[in-house]
């Protein structure tokens, strides 16, 4: 059997974003974030607040990431206090964060990838100097990590925006907000760029195509790409200066990476399943090569994009801020046949695989072959920046939880990850688990979708003393670390 020990400087952690993770939501100075107003999965656990008219009248936003077509940028936001929002406490790492990192020290992280919420820099986006307490804030947290040795990665853009961009430029479909973002990604360089080596320039940035693009009013092909390409231009942009200011440092975007079968060996299935493929590739290929793939125009008349604006200067841009490494999530993967919806590539089932509770299929084999595929394609390092299960975990009356599956679930899929890098020899800087921490689920807006090694005690009503208490996978998780991947 070949060892799952992995090369010495391999990075071990964990990952979370600020929004379904920080809380203090009115703390600081904190400006009101996209994020705030979109709705949840649910319905059971609001994460809204409602929209006040310029005629009085209250509405709530239509659907996740995307704002009703009518929202006009003089919308105020308005707090319900009859709602509990589980996002606006989320599990308050904002005063928990010596707790949490020591916690996170406690299994051996190496590194700790977090989000920066831009409104607490930058609290409409368009102030010229960034909010101090906002710097401080995540200085302190920076600072803490350093006692235990564990280096940051930032992601500078974890699906959001100040909803003042939202509302004035129809977010991303604006090259304006390349400029707040290059601004706001100039700010955390010069703040934490003396102790950060690793940065993401986006979460997920091909979700746009399936969900739309963050704080824009429609949700068009046209909007879609359009704001993929301003948010390619913004990424490349910051790269070229973060390169500038930081000279060691490295970046990368964040792909949802689930890896897409075909659902059979029939010759459209198989073509359909190579189109489908490249609803992903493209912003791989985009951003990891630096330019626009030979099928951009075959998928753009796909979703009837009529014309992208571009600037002249845009592929010169592009070309200079290419990626350094490839980082992206993996939870599952998805099979997909001729005939399936563009928007909606993988909806087919695949009778090998078992499914989580949330009907995620379970397929450790497919990070393998996910990492395989992309350094065949890029031929750049990979970091593994998200991958976990999402359960219902039942404490006992300690708070203690036995969670067999979750180490199950992480067994399988980091020895995959250790075969793709020590029987196939792809280089691969790292792996940060998502969330280390219970945090607020993304999709469903609720605490009880929970995927860390620690338990936290909170419910979706708001209930609970937000009291941390390791999990069975916390002691299996250090035993993996110390043992650099030798005890998998
Ligand atoms: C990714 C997001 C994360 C995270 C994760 C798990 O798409 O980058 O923010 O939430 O998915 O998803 P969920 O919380 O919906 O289970």
């Amino acid at each position: 059997m070949t060892t799952k020990q992995l090369p010495a400087d391999f990075l071990w952690g964990g990952a979370t974003a600020d929004f379904q993770y920080e809380g203090g939501f009115n703390e600081g100075g904190r400006g009101v974030l996209s994020h705030d107003y979109e709705t949840d999965g649910s319905k059971n656990a609001p994460r809204h607040h409602t929209l006040r008219m310029p005629d009085g009248q209250l509405i709530t936003p239509k659907s996740s990431f995307i704002l009703a077509e009518d929202v006009p940028e003089e919308a105020q936001p308005v707090f319900l206090d009859n709602q509990y929002y589980p996002s606006h406490q989320a599990v308050d790492f904002y005063h928990h964060y010596k707790e949490d990192i020591k916690l996170m020290a406690g299994m051996g992280f190496n590194v700790f990838r977090f989000s920066v919420c831009w409104s607490r820099i930058f609290p409409t986006g368009e102030e010229n100097e960034p909010n101090a307490a906002g710097i401080q804030f995540y200085n302190d947290v920076i600072n803490e990590m350093a006692k235990y040795d564990m280096e940051p990665l930032i992601t500078i853009c974890h699906d959001e925006l100040p909803m003042h961009l939202a509302l004035k430029y129809n977010g991303w479909t604006s090259r304006h907000v390349i400029d707040a973002y290059v601004k706001y990604a100039k700010a955390l360089f010069e703040n934490f760029g003396d102790r950060c080596r690793y940065w993401l320039t986006f979460n997920e940035i091909n979700a746009v195509r399936g969900f739309g693009p963050t704080g824009v009013r429609k949700a068009s092909g046209q909007d879609r790409y359009q704001a993929a390409h301003n948010m390619f231009v913004a990424s490349a942009k910051a790269i070229t200066l973060g390169h500038q200011l930081m000279p060691k440092s490295q970046f990368g975007a964040m792909y949802a990476m689930s890896e897409l079968y075909p659902a059979t060996c029939k010759p459209e299935d198989m073509f359909h399943h190579l189109q489908a493929r490249r609803e992903n590739w493209y912003f791989v290929d985009t951003m990891g090569r630096g330019y626009y793939p030979n099928y951009a125009e075959e998928l753009w008349q796909r979703h009837g994009v009529e014309k992208l604006e571009m600037a002249p200067e845009d592929v010169d841009t592009l070309k200079r801020g290419q990626l350094d490494y490839i980082a992206f999530s993996y939870y599952r993967s998805n099979t997909t046949k001729s005939g399936d919806d563009w928007f909606n590539v993988g909806g087919s089932a695949n009778p090998y695989l078992e499914n989580t509770p949330w009907g995620w299929p379970v397929d450790p084999l497919g990070l393998r072959y996910c990492m395989n595929e992309i350094y065949d394609r890029i031929q750049k390092p990979i970091f593994i920046v998200e991958n976990g299960m999402g359960a219902v975990d039942e404490a006992d009356a300690n708070d203690y939880v036995e969670d067999d599956y979750r180490i199950n679930y992480l067994r399988d899929h980091l020895s995959a990850m250790a075969d793709a890098i020590n029987i196939d020899h792809v280089p691969c800087l790292g792996y940060t688990m998502w969330a280390p921490i219970d945090l607020v689920s993304l999709s469903t807006g609720e605490m009880k979708k929970r995927y860390g090694f620690v338990y936290v005690d909170m419910d979706d009503k708001g209930h609970g003393t937000l009291k941390r208490t390791p999990k069975k996978s916390y002691q299996w998780m250090k035993n993996v670390i110390a043992t650099n991947g030798a005890a998998l």
